[in-house]
């Protein structure tokens, strides 16, 4: 099936440009003596002379590479100097790397769409840049060209070996090029001004590829280093990519280049020529299949992205070896240490551009000692971003909490059976993601923290502030909604207020704010029944472990156990998922309220929205009113339309669907009782059980029998219980 492609007849100028041996570089600019000389950055830690992560061209030419220790870079290169990345909070620190980058795009992004693309690396999209050079000073009307220039590789150029400056010199000013060539000649002209530019300015050379499209001009890039350039017209594209080996493009380094070379027998790029469009997607999917027809032929259609920052902030270390972390305080230390690092970076950016990451998201690797499935891996866990030190650290936890559930399996953490070597931690990271602008007329949230008198005085806790109540102060007023209390600090909002006064639409302001707060409110019932659940789960867990066969042999102890860990996971899943989407509707809401002249939507809130979770807590109805406020309570079953005192009444199923609460909670001799909905449970659920166990809960779904919910509702429960067993 043929896919929408792009032109193959591309007349983009893009630029790739990447910076030489980057760390090295910046430590030779601190460092001035070290010009010159073999160098290379070593990680801190100084086991066999540290690890090299850059190493500087001069020490290249030695045999040193970058897989290499201190030590045994020594070995080969005795005159090697070793720089050491800075550390701070006993890992490494970046930050000197990545604000020498930021001075570097600062200067390339003068001349078109700037994408950073990683700390030192950059795309330029110069299509106008250059189409407005060659209608007004086109090349062939210069007279000289620029030495930086004059030094281009153009692939495909015959060269003159005695007189190659003539050739690129006529390449450059020929008149007799082609529309797309002149193109791509303008913007290497301006390509070499730019890394002139960025050699006066910051003091560091760089390389560049200029070609009609990112992927192009990538490959380009890395082809002649240190400080050159080279161009890809057209016409040279076929022969580029006839013998370049299939794991050097991007994106084909792993599974996928892994497969065409083992299934297609495709070595080279060029190989890729002889199949088909078809035969592509029928073996790799249709956009997969596109993706590589396209590639084949140097097509690729992927736009530069104007984004001058970063996406994303990360933190993170490993732990090799001895050093990996073995016990929750000590992933704790660390985790605090990261947490401080990544809350500086968000406070940093908050202030100069005004932006907020939404998601928190925790990633681990580890291995388990003494277990065949040690190749599992260490699950990522996300959630909502909550602005303060002590949040993020809070939060952070919980992730590896829940990460480490699913990794080691809930029972041997809960009952902290796991010995203490059961498993490690070899990497920790923690990043915070999804970074939006904060909308107008809430910039004056860094003037909170500014306005501090002293932070000290402050406990920890009064500093945090909602992702949600940043984006909201102009909106919330007082910080709190219904009486429920804001995970922040109550916000003087007198100053923020004035500034966002501005931009308050002209609407119905209490409307709007009680849907935020309503959003809010949907929020915290929501996390309120999750709790619930995974509490249910954690019952379930103990008195199964209490029953006679709780034995590993036994295999329906082990499908049993099995299930309720998945429940489990699936709970803690859909509890971040919701958050996630109830956390963003509750920006959204704050958001469209704050923007100038809009009308927010209205907020859908349906708890059942949670489609696909097979938990058998769906099945469940809490009779406990005592976590939940009376209008909390009110609003749930007013949505599921069935209240405890309809179901007594009529004696009907309830017909909600999810877990919700049918009681109005005025009975209190009902509290911990749960019942549940035969009509609802999920029958592939309920054939998992054991046979035994099915029968009992089909005996107590049995409508007519379920006035007496507070003791059958807790069946499950009870068929476990000891005394039932025994
Ligand atoms: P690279 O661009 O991969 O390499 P480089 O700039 O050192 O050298 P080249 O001239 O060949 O492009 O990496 C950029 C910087 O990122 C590098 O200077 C050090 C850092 N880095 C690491 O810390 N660890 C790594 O594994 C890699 C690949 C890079």
């Amino acid at each position: 099936m043929p896919v929408a492609r792009p032109e193959s007849s591309d007349s983009r100028v893009i630029a790739h440009i990447d910076m030489d041996c980057f760390y090295v570089q910046v430590e030779q600019r601190k460092q001035p003596s070290l010009r010159g000389h073999p160098t290379a950055v070593v990680q801190y830690n100084s086991w066999k002379g540290g690890g090299l992560i850059a190493v500087g061209y001069e020490a290249r030419k030695y045999g040193v590479k970058r897989s290499m220790r201190g030590d045994e870079a020594k070995k080969v290169c005795p005159d090697i100097q070793l720089v050491q990345v800075p550390v701070a909070r006993g890992k490494a620190d970046l930050s000197v790397y990545r604000n020498a980058g930021s001075e570097v795009v600062s200067i390339l992004s003068s001349k078109g769409r700037c994408e950073r693309a990683s700390i030192d690396e950059v795309y330029l999209d110069l299509t106008e840049a250059a189409e407005t050079m060659l209608a007004e000073n086109p090349p062939e009307r210069l007279e000289s060209i620029s030495e930086e220039a004059h030094k281009s590789h153009v692939l495909g150029l015959h060269l003159d070996e005695a007189n190659t400056r003539d050739c690129v010199k006529e390449w450059f000013l020929g008149s007799n090029t082609d529309h797309r060539d002149k193109l791509l000649a303008c913007g290497a002209l301006i390509v070499a001004e730019l890394r002139l530019e960025v050699l006066k300015e910051t003091e560091f050379t760089c390389s560049a590829g200029i070609a009609h499209n990112k992927m192009l001009a990538k490959l380009a890039s890395g082809m002649n280093k240190p400080a050159q350039q080279t161009i890809v017209p057209s016409s040279s594209v076929t022969k580029l990519l006839e013998s370049l080996p299939i794991k050097k493009m991007k994106q084909l380094g792993g599974k996928l280049g892994t497969s065409l070379q083992t299934d297609l027998f495709v070595n080279t790029v060029g190989d890729l020529l002889q199949f088909s469009e078809e035969k592509l997607q029928e073996r790799y999917g249709i956009n997969t299949g596109t993706w590589l027809w396209n590639i084949a032929r140097g097509i690729s259609g992927e736009e530069v992205v104007g984004r001058l920052l970063p996406m994303s902030h990360g933190s993170g270390k490993t732990f090799p070896g001895r050093q990996a972390l073995k016990t929750v305080s000590s992933v704790q230390k660390w985790l605090h240490e990261l947490c401080e690092e990544l809350n500086e970076r968000l406070l940093y950016d908050l202030e100069q551009n005004k932006r907020i990451a939404r998601t928190l998201t925790l990633h681990a690797s580890a291995y388990k000692l003494n277990d065949s499935e040690s190749l599992k891996k260490f699950p990522s866990k996300s959630c909502p971003l909550r602005y303060g030190i002590t949040k993020i650290q809070e939060d952070a936890l919980n992730l590896f909490h829940a990460g480490l559930r699913e990794y080691i399996g809930i029972y041997h953490v809960r009952t902290k059976e796991s010995k203490p070597h059961e498993w490690a931690i070899t990497g920790l990271s923690i990043s915070a993601s999804k970074i939006v602008a904060i909308p107008s007329g809430t910039h004056s949230i860094t003037k909170y923290f500014h306005s501090q008198p002293n932070n000290s005085t402050y406990t920890n806790e009064s500093n945090d502030i909602c992702t949600q109540d940043a984006a909201s102060l102009s909106s919330s007023g007082n910080g709190s909604c219904l009486g429920l209390p804001l995970a922040g600090p109550q916000i003087d909002t007198s100053e923020d207020e004035a500034g966002a006064k501005h931009d308050m639409p002209s609407l119905d302001r209490d409307g709007d704010e009680t849907e935020v707060c309503k959003a809010r409110f949907d929020f915290h019932i929501l996390k309120c029944l999750k709790k619930m659940e995974l509490k249910m789960m954690e019952t379930l867990m103990d008195t199964l472990f209490t029953t006679k066969f709780a034995n590993n042999h036994n295999p329906t102890f082990v499908k049993m156990k099995q299930q309720i860990e998945g429940l489990t996971d699936e709970i803690s899943f859909s509890c971040a998922a919701s958050e996630n989407d109830l956390g963003s509707k509750l920006i959204q809401s704050k958001m469209d309220f704050v923007g100038p002249g809009l009308k927010p939507e209205k907020q859908k809130r349906k708890f059942e929205k949670e489609k696909g979770t097979s938990s058998i807590l769906r099945f469940f109805h809490s009779h406990d009113s005592s976590s939940f406020p009376e209008h909390a309570h009110v609003k749930t079953v007013q949505e599921n339309e069935a209240s405890s005192s309809d179901f007594q009444e009529n004696q009907q199923p309830m017909t909600g669907t999810t877990l919700s609460r049918c009681n109005l909670g005025q009975d209190d001799s009902r509290s911990d009782a749960w019942s549940y909905k035969s009509d609802e449970i999920d029958p592939a659920v309920l054939n998992e059980l054991p046979p035994e166990i099915q029968a009992e809960v089909r005996a107590s779904l049995q409508p007519q029998k379920r006035a007496n919910t507070a003791k059958r509702g807790s069946s499950i429960v009870h068929y476990f219980s000891p005394s039932t067993n025994s």
